[in-house]
């Protein structure tokens, strides 16, 4: 919580609010998708509610406009962004890839496409690939168009709408996700920047815990326009509410990261028998081989 901005929910006891602990342990590192071009790193996706927030929380993440500002307001298929210097591209339903020109994003069928990929050189994607999704209850997109990518989500930070927070259609949706990534995701409450009174703040902020316990590893209220426009001032950052929602969520990429090269070594440990079984095996049958060659020939001559 940020004691800054919304002290009333720290200082009551009343409030019911989740805190982000130790990082849940991730039991088990989702299976990579076919059409995964592997950087390895955990995949974050971005989700919530059309105009809940996320792609302002790419920005702020990536620390630049990931997109060309002219295409924010279209229709776009969800956006996997990695680390890197690579030419954006464009992936189809059947797994093909197409070069893309972010300039003419307009043009793009989300009927016919999966995802987009682009790279971009900043910090933050050396913890994670992101994936910005379109909103789920966006009257113009078919559920199917985040559907598709939700599969190889190892993360996700839904964001709610503070002023209408958790919505039935909201709920309803975390409600198909596996429990075990349930447990490594954050919930994201946007625009608490609308919410004048220091006492709703609160309220939201408790009343979204009850709703959510137990669905979420941490509960994190914040002002995503507040963060962009803190810049260097730390205590503005912190009092937006971003400073606690990174370290959550560094955190949590750390433990997935982590999890899967626990996964990695535990899969390595469980081959090693095998390679080191083998040639001792293998090894003393020539050796065998030899000395009854030897033995056989001494015993000819
Ligand atoms: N005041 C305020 N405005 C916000 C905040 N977060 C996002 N917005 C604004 O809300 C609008 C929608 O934000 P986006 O980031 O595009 O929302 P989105 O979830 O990506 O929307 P879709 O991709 O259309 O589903 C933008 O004008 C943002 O500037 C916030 O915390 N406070
Ligand atoms: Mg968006």
């Amino acid at each position: 919580m940020n004691e800054h901005e919304y002290p009333d929910a720290e200082i009551d006891g009343d409030f019911d609010v989740i805190e982000a602990g130790e990082p849940a342990a991730p039991r088990a590192p989702a299976p990579l998708a076919a059409d995964d071009t592997g950087t390895g790193k955990p995949r974050l996706c971005l989700m919530g509610e059309f105009s809940a927030g996320k792609s302002t929380l790419s920005n702020l993440l990536l620390g630049e406009a990931a997109l060309p500002v002219n295409v924010t307001a279209t229709q776009l298929p969800p956006i996997w962004i990695s680390h890197g210097d690579e030419a954006p591209y464009r992936v189809d339903l059947d797994g093909e890839e197409y070069e893309l020109d972010l300039e003419r994003l307009t043009d793009v069928s989300v009927e016919d496409t999966s995802h987009i990929r682009i790279f971009r050189d900043a910090p933050f994607l050396e913890h994670c690939d992101l994936i910005d999704m379109p909103g789920i209850s966006d009257p113009n997109m078919d559920a199917d168009v985040w559907q598709r990518v939700l599969p190889m989500a190892d993360m996700i930070v839904w964001c709610t709408h503070a002023t209408q927070a958790w919505r039935q259609s909201e709920a309803a949706v975390w409600n198909t996700i596996a429990p075990g990534l349930q447990a490594r995701s954050l919930l994201l409450l946007t625009r608490m920047d609308k919410i004048l009174s220091e006492r709703d703040r609160a309220r939201v902020v408790k009343r979204v815990g009850r709703e959510t316990k137990g669905l979420f590893h941490g509960l994190f209220p914040i002002s995503l326009t507040r963060a962009m426009a803190a810049g260097d001032d730390a205590g503005k950052w912190a009092e937006s509410g971003a400073a606690d929602f990174e370290e959550a969520l560094l955190a949590q990429l750390g433990a997935i990261a982590e999890g899967r090269a626990d996964a990695a070594a535990e899969a390595a440990a469980a081959a090693t028998p095998d390679r080191v079984v083998m040639p001792a095996r293998i090894r003393p049958r020539p050796l065998a081989a030899r000395r009854t060659a030897r033995t056989s020939g001494h015993d000819a001559a």
